[in-house]
């Protein structure tokens, strides 16, 4: 009896012959299994319809990511349709209900399509069947598995376009390779934004021409007093580069006039008083502020934001604006607005925290919602998109209970039901669909110092958003959420990530 319980429990029934069962994070929209598997085999190979560059890249990148724990070669070949055996990718721009990012994958017994109007919508794709993999796939030698997936079709395009995190390199420095592996996070679960918070109090991580001491000394430490450290030019458009290849963009803040200490200490000419104060290692917050009745701070801002415009190909240029609470009100509103030219004649759209409504914006710039409904009503009002972050339900800086050693819980504590079960169209009801852009779960490393910390605050909570921002609110469902979460968790586990093991989830 013991041993016929075995074989039928769910455990052990094989999850790839029911496509509907994969759990795939985030939910894909429309799933139809056909109840039988595509073996993959050591000759299987990728096949492309275009030999263009993007379509290469993408088929190198799978290569990349399937050939270590297969062992086998994967060898990419450029043919015009599918034939038995292979995976095959194909851009076929005549299916306008998938948009730029959505894909259609089909899984025969003999074949694999998968297609797409874009090479947006095929890198999404990939991550889908990147999951429908046995989860050993994700060790990096070679596994002793029969590769099997799941038949049946899956048609799939996200419901926001903004689906992000912010990560706060200013109050803890992470290195390239850090910053790397936190877009290997976003790519995995389809999301396509990266906020990087380049400046605080603590630090100035960000490497500008002619003004060699907001690294020198501006970089030189953060919270705790640690070594700090900044991004070089080169550097930064590695990270550029690399989130790019992945279909992400990067949008970088500098955050002003309030949370410039590291800016201030570093240029006693910025400061009211032409005195620079002490670099600041703690993490107090709003008492900070760059001078906005001198001219020289302007000609500093347009000599930061034409150098990040340069170095970022995205559309948008974030300034903070948060908390500024050592400006005076109406100089506030007129530094924003100035500000705000500045960033509009380098060709970028403007985002802000949602503090820079109270300025009367273009309608064009964009207001990121973290703690202040009122300024985010005034700003949808006003016509503002609005990035969704409210911080009691996306802040993956918070707690996920009190004996939670890591992070804050200034918001709350935010276990991975309450960062789930919430929608960004119905969390104010002043505030709808049509005036979301998307969501961005934020990182703020007071307390972060390293990439354990960072995937114990990040792992599993940012699964939750991005699912937030690519299912339509329909189809969500804790109870359902959670089982997949369990499911998965076998493969955060092959991941060889410090996640946290929420005893709400029945991990498997
Ligand atoms: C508030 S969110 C801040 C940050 C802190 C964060 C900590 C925002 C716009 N300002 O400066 O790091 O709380 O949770």
């Amino acid at each position: 009896m013991a041993a016929l319980l075995h074989i039928f429990s769910s455990h052990t029934a094989p999850a790839f012959q029911n496509l509907e069962k994969a759990g795939i994070i985030p939910k894909p929209l429309k799933v139809q299994a056909t109840g039988s598997f595509f073996q993959v085999r050591p000759n299987t190979r990728i096949t492309i319809n275009r030999d263009s560059e993007g379509m290469k890249g993408i088929a190198g990148y799978v290569a990349q990511l399937l050939r270590p724990a297969t062992g086998f070669d994967w060898k990419i070949i450029h043919q015009k349709s599918a034939s038995p055996g292979n995976i095959h990718l194909m851009i076929s721009n005549n299916q306008p209900n998938l948009g730029d990012e959505g894909y259609k994958l089909t899984i025969a017994r003999d074949r694999v399509i998968l297609k797409a109007n874009e090479c947006k919508g095929l890198f999404r794709g990939i991550q889908t069947i990147r999951q429908l993999f046995p989860p050993e796939i994700e060790r990096k030698t070679p596994q002793d598995v029969s590769w099997k997936l799941a038949t049946g079709t899956i048609t799939d395009y996200p419901t926001y376009s903004h689906r992000g995190s912010m990560l706060d390199v200013a109050r803890h420095f992470f290195p390239v390779e850090d910053v790397k592996a936190y877009i290997d996070w976003l790519a995995r679960y389809k999301m396509n934004v990266l906020h990087l918070h380049l400046s605080d109090d603590q630090g100035w991580r960000i490497e500008i021409n002619g003004w060699p001491k907001l690294t020198r000394i501006g970089g030189s430490t953060e919270v705790g007093g640690g070594k700090g450290g900044y991004y070089t030019q080169e550097e930064y458009k590695e990270i550029v580069r690399y989130a790019r290849e992945r279909y992400i963009t990067v949008i970088p803040e500098i955050d002003m006039p309030g949370h410039t200490n590291a800016a201030l200490a570093s240029y006693p000419e910025l400061n009211c008083d032409g005195k620079a104060p002490d670099l600041y290692t703690g993490t107090k917050v709003g008492f900070s502020s760059l001078c906005t009745h001198k001219e020289i701070t302007y000609r500093f801002i347009e000599d930061v934001i034409s150098q990040l415009s340069e170095l970022t190909p995205g559309p948008y240029m974030h300034i903070g604006g948060d908390e500024s609470h050592a400006t005076e009100k109406q100089d506030y509103i007129t530094f924003i607005n100035r500000v705000q030219d500045i960033v509009t004649s380098q060709g970028k759209t403007l985002v802000g925290w949602n503090e820079i409504a109270e300025a009367g914006l273009n309608p064009e710039s964009v207001v990121q919602l973290w703690h202040g409904n009122e300024q985010g009503i005034q700003a949808a009002e006003n016509g503002n998109q609005l990035i969704m972050s409210p911080s009691e339900r996306a802040y993956l800086d918070m707690k996920y209970d009190s004996t939670t050693t890591l992070g804050l819980d200034w918001a709350g504590y935010i276990e991975v039901d309450r960062a789930y079960n919430w929608s960004p169209e119905t969390y104010l009801p002043e505030i709808g669909k049509e005036d979301i852009l998307g969501v961005e779960c934020p990182l703020w490393t007071e307390t972060v110092t390293n990439r354990e910390e960072m995937e114990y605050l990040v792992l599993p909570r940012l699964l939750g958003y991005a699912e937030i921002g690519w299912t339509p609110a329909s189809l969500q469902s804790w109870e359902d959420y959670k089982l997949r979460l369990a499911h998965h968790g076998r493969r955060l586990e092959e991941m060889g990530v410090n996640f946290y093991r929420s005893d709400l989830i029945p991990w498997k």
